[in-house]
């Protein structure tokens, strides 16, 4: 650590645990893995056992672990709100067979994929000292608008204490303020524990944009005025800012969020050339703002094309910083299996001027069906040593934890889930207990809607 200010002060990747009802329905519009794999039959199991490995190799390689628990699916509140009602069985049997694709959003365990789930600012960089936190309003499709009421909850009961920990409303959850949270937000700074700026990546700008200047295919998911939004809500002034406009012809060829293409850790900024419409202007901006060297690592299209860039999910990796000033980067098992982005891990960036110094293979191949790499699994907050220990609820992990939640896991999940599987009201049943005992496992108190009534 540099100075006595910055004591203390660690990232801890909060990660999502995979949920009991974790399928491949093909829900996700210009999300290129989850529209080839819909219909496959998924195993929620080893979903969940190869995210506690990740966070388990992670939390013994010296990096603090976090652990956010998964919603409460089949959401039958969602289905008795689209009209369906009488028991659960009729309401599920009902919706099955009228309105199956509904079905298959309200049990999607898409809140694994905690990068979506807000933005944090840390209180590093809040004038009043605190953590700030904007689930994010997911409106751009059914099955993630589903998530930010009980996001909130959960990032409430856990970061509950109001004098380190602040909470904002979801934006409004229309197309104007579409919000995808931290997957389109990185934060640049010298160590973690110093002042930082923050790159916020938009898709499309809602008020007098440029339509020659947005995505033809595929939806874009940020715009700018979400991000300024939540910048504003957690009072960051303009020197602390960037905004950079995602390259449009990137978000059509499957980049539906900028950290499918870019991931900064400390100086660190690792990105594909196509990710910023203005490349130039972005590294300027940032060079002007930041107090620290910006340490650009460009990957250009000739050492690793859009389409491996998307296949092998290379920017969806962790960026990890290490006490030596090195980093470690955590990539998905499917970089290994391009040999054109497996050589640029080898050649430019392990072996390039920056401070890549390890690369670790893991494998997370349930949800990488579903286009969730490494990076999209966890929500970074840097938090310092005082937050930490205001923390609610046992969700750290330890190797205790990381046995309770295993054996958890074997206990309830099912190893095979079909599509047509999704209707079964025992499933539903299964989940609630499941999610029951996690919430006292985690010590979390009440937060889902069963919960609630
Ligand atoms: O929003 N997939 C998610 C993947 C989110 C990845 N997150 C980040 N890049 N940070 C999405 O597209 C697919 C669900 C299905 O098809 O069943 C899904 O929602």
């Amino acid at each position: 650590m540099s100075d006595t200010t910055n004591a203390g002060y660690r990232e801890v990747n909060f990660d999502g645990l995979v949920g009991p009802t974790h399928n491949y329905s093909g829900l996700a519009h210009g999300n290129v893995a989850s529209m080839s794999h819909g219909g496959l039959v998924s195993n929620p199991r080893e979903a969940a056992l190869q995210g506690l490995d990740k966070m388990k190799s992670l939390m013994d390689a010296g990096y603090p672990q976090g652990v956010l628990p998964p919603q409460q699916r089949p959401d039958l509140g969602a289905l008795r709100s689209l009209g369906f009602s009488g028991s659960n069985r009729e309401v599920l049997a009902r919706a099955a067979r009228e309105a199956p694709q509904v079905l298959r959003a309200v049990c999607s365990a898409s809140s694994m994929w905690t990068a979506n789930a807000g933005t944090v600012t840390p209180s590093r960089d809040a004038a009043d000292g605190r953590v700030h936190f904007t689930p994010a309003n997911l409106q751009s499709s059914f099955h993630r608008f589903l998530e930010p009421e009980t996001t909130g909850r959960v990032l409430a009961a856990i970061f509950h204490d109001p004098a380190h920990f602040a909470h904002h409303p979801v934006l409004p959850a229309t197309p104007a303020f579409s919000d995808e949270g931290a997957a389109n937000h990185t934060r640049l700074c010298a160590e973690h524990g110093d002042t930082g700026v923050h790159l916020y990546v938009y898709g499309r700008q809602a008020f007098g944009g440029n339509p020659a200047r947005e995505p033809k295919r595929f939806p874009a998911r940020q715009t700018l005025e979400a991000s300024q939004a939540v910048a504003r809500q957690h009072g960051l002034a303009a020197a602390q800012t960037v905004f950079a406009q995602q390259h449009p012809e990137a978000i059509d060829a499957g980049v539906f969020h900028n950290d499918v293409i870019a991931v900064g850790n400390g100086p660190v900024l690792l990105y594909h050339e196509m990710a910023f419409l203005d490349e130039q202007a972005t590294l300027d901006e940032l060079r002007a703002k930041l107090t620290t060297p910006l340490i650009p690592v460009r990957v250009p299209s000739e050492a690793v094309s859009m389409e491996d860039a998307v296949a092998s999910y290379l920017f969806n990796s962790q960026l990890l910083s290490n006490p030596d000033g090195s980093m470690t980067l955590v990539v998905p098992g499917e970089c290994q299996e391009r040999e054109a982005v497996w050589r640029t891990i080898q050649d430019l960036l392990l072996a390039g001027h920056n401070p890549i110094g390890e690369v670790i293979v893991k494998d997370v191949k349930q949800s990488m069906r579903n286009g969730g790499g490494p990076a999209c699994l966890r929500l970074r907050v840097v938090l310092s040593e005082q937050e930490r220990v205001a923390l609610t609820g046992r969700v750290l992990l330890t190797d205790a934890l990381h046995g309770e939640l295993t054996a958890w896991v074997e206990r309830h999940y099912r190893d095979r889930l079909a599509p047509d599987d999704l209707a079964d009201p025992q499933l539903a049943d299964e989940t609630l207990a499941a999610l029951d005992e996690l919430t006292q496992l985690l010590e979390i108190g009440s937060v889902y809607p069963f919960q609630l009534v």
